[in-house]
């Protein structure tokens, strides 16, 4: 039977934000008392997690005083220290304030971008002083309700000015950090811009520091978009630019449910897993999600281990099925290649182009022949069921 606990080599990490969450949604109050962030990190600790994740406002009230800060941010090492937690990401509340009610690096008050900037330099020190080595931009407000009000063409150069400054930063500081990038399509503004991991990975390559700057794709943000999730990393991880990635569920055609991982895609999810898994993604496995506002503390626990118990469950699912003789069999028959077509792949050259035009092919034959690939998700399906 396998062992399903987790454990510092999964890098399982929760945000602060994530464990934290008090249930507030647009229509109801908090429903769980406040926990500080010291008493999460124990928290996390008790449920098995390897790191902790947070905004710069997480731990670090905005209106705290530099002596506060000091205080906060010593308690918090010490809890680290008891628990062996560490902090592989941070990131800035670049959202909450009502400063950024037109968002930051893109709002039109240019007071409000410096803000931003300088906010998030700040950030960047808290982060660097405990440890993070990838540092998150989730812009949930450098969007629009109306288009009347951005110009989004000024937007994208905003963003790329404030992205460029902020590399800069980190490299005169002598930071060991990489950047990751969050797309999100709305919620909370009506629309927002890069908005999903396909834009993020386009926009990257316009910056002036590219290599420094990667993503980190959420699946309730591309689910959002009705977009495939596996396909979305799968090309982020071909770019070299998977730097991080939120973990969690989320139906379709929804507003950002933040669910527990593998509640409601179970074959998405499992899918994700044997990608992360099958090529070697060696970091953090983040859980951007937070308990249904139903649970008290206990129920948070539940959810934590539930995100955590899933992923090693579908992990070990995606070995069984790279293992499974019926599966690999169809797969070797779907990929059968005798080698009479290789001439033609590979690098152009004119006489390859001339003998391809060359080639007869039987169209109906190829149009006629059955793939099998109903047999091949039925499998997948009774293996995740568990009848295989
Ligand atoms: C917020 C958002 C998340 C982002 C976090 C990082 S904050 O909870 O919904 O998707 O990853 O800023
Ligand atoms: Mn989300
Ligand atoms: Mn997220």
């Amino acid at each position: 039977m396998t062992n399903y606990t987790p454990k510092p080599e999964h890098k399982f990490t929760f945000g602060l934000w994530t464990v934290g969450n008090r249930g507030r949604d647009p229509f109801g109050d908090v429903v769980r008392p406040g926990k500080t962030p010291v008493e999460l990190v124990h928290l996390l600790a008790e449920v098995g997690a390897w790191g902790v994740n947070f905004h710069d406002n997480d731990l670090v009230p905005i209106d705290a005083t530099p002596a506060e800060r000091d205080r906060i941010v010593r308690d918090f090492k010490a809890a680290l220290a008891e628990t062996g937690l560490c902090v592989p990401m941070a990131t800035t509340n670049l959202f909450f304030d009502p400063a950024f009610k037109d968002g930051a690096f893109t709002a039109n008050d240019p007071r409000v971008r410096a803000y931003a900037l300088q906010k998030t330099m700040n950030a960047i020190d808290l982060g660097a002083e405990l440890g993070a080595k990838v540092y998150v931009f989730w812009g949930g407000r450098e969007g629009t309700e109306t288009d009347a009000a951005k110009n989004p063409m000024e937007s994208i150069k905003r963003s790329r000015e404030a992205m460029n400054f902020l590399c800069e930063y980190a490299l005169d500081k002598k930071y060991d950090l990489k950047f990751a990038l969050e797309a999100k399509p709305n919620e909370p503004r009506g629309d927002i811009y890069n908005s999903t991991t396909g834009h993020m990975l386009a926009f990257i390559q316009t910056l002036d520091h590219p290599e420094m700057v990667g993503v980190n794709p959420e699946v309730a943000h591309e689910h959002m978009a009705g977009l495939n999730f596996v396909h979305g990393v799968a090309q982020a991880l071909d770019a070299g630019k998977l730097f991080h990635i939120d973990l969690n569920d989320q139906a379709f055609g929804r507003y950002d449910q933040d669910f527990r991982f593998g509640a409601v895609n179970m074959k998405s999810a499992f899918f994700l897993v044997k990608l992360l898994e099958d090529n070697g993604y060696g970091g953090s496995r983040h859980f951007d999600a937070h308990a249904y506002r139903t649970e008290d503390y206990e129920g948070v626990k539940e959810f934590a281990r539930g995100c955590m118990r899933t992923y090693l469950i579908l992990k070990e699912k995606a070995a069984r099925w790279n293992a499974d003789q019926e599966i690999q069999a169809i797969l070797a028959e779907i990929n059968a290649d005798d080698g009479s077509m290789s001439r033609y792949f590979g690098k152009y050259s004119s006489e390859k182009a001339t003998t391809l035009k060359d080639e007869s092919f039987d169209r109906p034959a190829l149009g006629a022949r059955g793939l099998n690939y109903e047999r091949l998700d039925q499998l997948t399906v009774e293996l995740l069921l568990g009848v295989r």
